[in-house]
């Protein structure tokens, strides 16, 4: 099985400021973790991280008949993006949406998820151990 892990605007300053949301952790090390679990699992992971929204359009079509699964953190994309929201509705990948924080506890512009409609399970606010979570998820009923 192929995962494709996808974050959006900002996660690669992870760790640099805001550690007391985002944790302390830098974006090589999340990559490290994501390459050990993916062993774990015993599963090909790919990482691509973008501070634009037409390459991360992009990478999700190109993922059609490639990819087994996608798990996205579109950061702040996440609440004004529907062509996030429909590129990943056009290519009908299994999806699991990932944030880090508990977005569900933070300011109202962040309660809205359009990215989220597309993906059939949410890890929110679990710190980077959500994109485990995430793959362990579609592992588990896609392998
Ligand atoms: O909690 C999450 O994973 C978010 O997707 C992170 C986004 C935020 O816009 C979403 O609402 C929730 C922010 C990405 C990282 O931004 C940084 C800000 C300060 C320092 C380092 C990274």
């Amino acid at each position: 099985m192929k995962i494709l892990v996808i974050n959006g605007p900002n996660i690669n300053m992870l760790g640099i400021r805001e550690p007391g949301i985002y944790g302390s952790q830098n974006y090589e090390t999340l990559l490290c973790d994501i390459d050990a679990w993916a062993n774990e699992l015993g599963c090909q992971v790919e990482c691509f991280q973008s501070n634009h929204e037409g390459d991360i359009v992009d990478k999700i079509q190109q993922a059609y008949g490639e990819v087994d699964g996608i798990v996205i953190n579109p950061a702040a994309y996440t609440h004004t993006s529907v062509a996030i929201l429909d590129a990943l509705k056009s290519v009908g990948i299994p999806a699991v949406e990932v944030h880090i924080s508990d977005v569900t506890k933070r300011e109202d512009f962040r309660q809205i998820s359009y990215a989220g409609m597309a993906c059939e399970e949410h890890i929110i606010g679990k710190g980077l151990e959500g994109y485990h979570l995430a793959m362990q998820y579609l592992c588990k009923k896609y392998k």
